[in-house]
C-alpha cells in the first residue's frame, strides 16, 4: 500500500514514479519548474465555426469520402469506418521464423459522431447529449464484446492529436486479439489481486480520495485524478467509486454521473488555456474473455499533449524515446491548476 505522507522532496527533487497499471517507471524532474509559473495567457480563440459545414464528411446529409451518404441525423450517428484499420476474416499463415513473427488479426472499426452540430465538442454539448454518448459507449461495448476479444472506445480530439475532422466524433475498434496496453494492465491488476486479494485500482482510488492532492473532479459515482505516475502534463484517470470491471456493469445513475463528470473535467481542460483542449481519451475495462474479471476496474485515460499554453506542447522525444518517460510539472501541481479552473465553459462566459 502507498503511504499517505511522503517527503516534500518528492515535489522538489528528481525521482521516478511507478505506473502501477503498466509496470513502467516515469522520471519526474520538478526542480526544473521550481519558480512559480503562471502559464502564458492566450486570448480566447477567435475562429467561429458554423453548426453545419457542407464540406464535412461527418455532418448530417453530406456524402462521405467513399460516396456513402450520411442520414439527416440528430444526436448520435454510428457508422462503419470507410477506411478501417482492421478487417474481418484476414488469415496469414504463421511464420516459422522466430525473428519475423506474425499473427493474423480480424476486427471491425466504427466511427461515432457525438452530435449533428459541427461546431461543438463534448464539453460544450448539453449534459443530456453527453449522457447519450456514454449510453452508446456502453451499448457498443456490450454488442461488440460478445464477438471480439477487445473493444477499444476512444476519441482523438484536435489537429494536434491527428484528428482528421473538427466535427465531434470518436472511434470504436474491435479486434480478435488483446492489444499490448491491455495485456500489461491485465497482468498488473491480476498480479496485485493475487498478492493482496483486493483490486489494484480500488485501493489506489481510496488513497486518492484520502489524500486529495491529485483529485480534479469527484461526484457521487466517479472521480478524476492526475495519476501519481502521469506522463503527459495534464493527464487524467477516471475511475468509478464502486468496484465495476467493465462498461457493461454500470447502472443508469452511474452513466448520468459519468456524463456530468466528463463535462466538468473537459470544461476545466478547455478553460486552462482558453482553447479547445486536444487529447486522446479512451476506455479500459475487463476483456470479455478474461479469466481475471475480479481483478479489473473500469477506467478511462485522458492524454492531452499541451504543457504551457494553447500552442506549447510536450514532446515525447529524445530521452522519452530512448530511455523512459519524463516530466517536469508534478502531477500534484497539474491537478491544482485544473482544480482552479471553472466548470463554466469560457466560450459561454465570453459570448
Ligand atoms: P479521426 O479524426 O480520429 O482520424 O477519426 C475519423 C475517422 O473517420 C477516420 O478513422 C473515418 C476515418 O477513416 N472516416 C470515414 O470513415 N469516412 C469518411 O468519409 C471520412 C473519415
Ligand atoms: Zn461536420
Amino acid at each position: 500500500m502507498i503511504s499517505a505522507d511522503y517527503s516534500m522532496t518528492f515535489l522538489e527533487d528528481p525521482h521516478r514514479r511507478k505506473n502501477i497499471l503498466s509496470g513502467e517507471w516515469v522520471l519526474n524532474s520538478p526542480q526544473r519548474t521550481k519558480r512559480p509559473w503562471n502559464g502564458s495567457i492566450h486570448s480566447p480563440e477567435g475562429k467561429k465555426r458554423t453548426s453545419y459545414d457542407s464540406q464535412c464528411y461527418l455532418c448530417p446529409g453530406n456524402s462521405r469520402a467513399e460516396g456513402e451518404q450520411n442520414p439527416d441525423y440528430k444526436g448520435i450517428f454510428v457508422f462503419a469506418n470507410d477506411f478501417p484499420a482492421l478487417l474481418p476474416d484476414i488469415e496469414f499463415s504463421e511464420s516459422e521464423s522466430p525473428l519475423l513473427q506474425v499473427q493474423s488479426v480480424s476486427g471491425i472499426c466504427r466511427v461515432l459522431c457525438f452530435s449533428e452540430r459541427h461546431d461543438l465538442t463534448l464539453p460544450e454539448l448539453e449534459l443530456d447529449a453527453v449522457e447519450r454518448v456514454v449510453g452508446v459507449w456502453v451499448e457498443q461495448v456490450k454488442e461488440l464484446g460478445e464477438i471480439f476479444k477487445w473493444v477499444q472506445i476512444f476519441e482523438n480530439k484536435g489537429e494536434m492529436m491527428g484528428s482528421s475532422n473538427p466535427h465531434p466524433h470518436g472511434q470504436i475498434w474491435a479486434g480478435n486479439f488483446l492489444p499490448n496496453e491491455i495485456c500489461r494492465e491485465d497482468r498488473q491488476q491480476r498480479d496485485y489481486f493475487k498478492t493482496h486479494g483486493t483490486q489494484l485500482l480500488a485501493d489506489y482510488l481510496e488513497h486518492e480520495i484520502r489524500s486529495k492532492e491529485r483529485l480534479v473532479e469527484i461526484n457521487e459515482h466517479w472521480l478524476a485524478v492526475v495519476p501519481w505516475w502521469a506522463v503527459w502534463p495534464f493527464e487524467t484517470l477516471i475511475l468509478p467509486k464502486r468496484q465495476v470491471a467493465c462498461f457493461s456493469g454500470i447502472t443508469g445513475d452511474e452513466q448520468s454521473a459519468l456524463a456530468e463528470l466528463l463535462k466538468n473535467l473537459l470544461t476545466r481542460y478547455d478553460n486552462l488555456f482558453q482553447t479547445s483542449f486536444p487529447y486522446s481519451m479512451g476506455w479500459h475495462g475487463t476483456p470479455f474473455s478474461s479469466l481475471s474479471k475480479e481483478s479489473w476496474t473500469l477506467h478511462a485515460h485522458i492524454f492531452p499533449p499541451l504543457l504551457r499554453s494553447a500552442s506549447i506542447r510536450k514532446f515525447m522525444v529524445g530521452y522519452e524515446m530512448l530511455a523512459e518517460a519524463q516530466r517536469d510539472l508534478t502531477p500534484e501541481h497539474a491537478a491544482g491548476l485544473l482544480r482552479e479552473c471553472s466548470t463554466q465553459h469560457y466560450l459561454k462566459r465570453t459570448l
